[in-house]
């Protein structure tokens, strides 16, 4: 088949420019040392065909031959199922990974989202809803300290769950929330400092600035 494409915004404003979650994608295909294309769709008219590949209109979406996947999660492990780089092959090592993928998308990313959207929002009142919600993040953020202690990695070696997890975690850093967690702002370090990071990183940037 030929090569998988990824279809991301054609452009977005400033403030998420580096968190467009087409770098997962990117990040796991650089890893893996597929080559891919990149296809954009407007970010402002959002059209019918949009919906067709991913049904909230959000971004990314994956395609193979005839083969159309959205869901970052979903992507990253059909990514990961053709490359040993992101996923063990062996049943036990192949569930640990799929696990911490989980968990990062549905224990931690959950946590972190409503976190960011009041900083993005500049939304300092402290209703009730909200300290739940600081409260629910910081015992996530714990869990995740206590278990990254010792560790380098969520299991035997860098995965799709770290992926995952070193982004989710890196959104929460950009607003000063892994302050208290020094397991967590190592792990981002380590993740980040990969060279497919970097470029990943790098041509999102490029991308989206091509388009102002
Ligand atoms: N759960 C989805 C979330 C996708 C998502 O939130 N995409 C953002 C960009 S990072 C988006 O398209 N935002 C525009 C919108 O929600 O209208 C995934 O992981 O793929």
């Amino acid at each position: 088949m030929n090569e998988m494409t990824i279809t991301t915004f054609d452009w977005v404003p400033e403030a998420p420019r580096g968190y467009v979650r087409d770098i997962r994608l990117r990040w796991a295909l650089e890893e893996a040392g597929f080559p891919y294309k990149i296809e954009s769709t407007p970010f402002k008219d959002r059209g019918e065909e949009h919906f067709q590949h991913q049904p909230f209109g959000q971004v990314p979406w994956l395609t193979h031959g005839e083969i159309s996947i959205f869901e970052s999660g979903a992507d990253l492990l059909y990514v990961a199922e053709t490359s040993e780089a992101l996923l063990p092959t062996d049943p036990k090592g192949r569930n640990e990974v799929i696990k911490w993928l989980f968990a990062g998308l549905n224990s931690v990313e959950m946590a972190v989202l409503p976190f960011t959207i009041f900083k993005f929002t500049e939304d300092e009142e402290q209703t009730p809803g909200r300290q739940a919600l600081d409260g629910f993040l910081a015992a996530r953020l714990g869990h995740v300290e206590t278990y990254l202690q010792g560790r380098d990695w969520l299991t035997d070696a860098f995965s799709i769950a770290d992926i995952i997890m070193a982004d989710v975690l890196r959104l929460a850093d950009r607003f000063d929330a892994l302050a208290d967690y020094s397991n967590c702002r190592a792990y981002v370090e380590q993740a980040t400092s990969r060279p497919a990071f970097k470029k990943a990183y790098q041509d999102q940037l490029d991308h989206f600035a091509a388009a102002d």
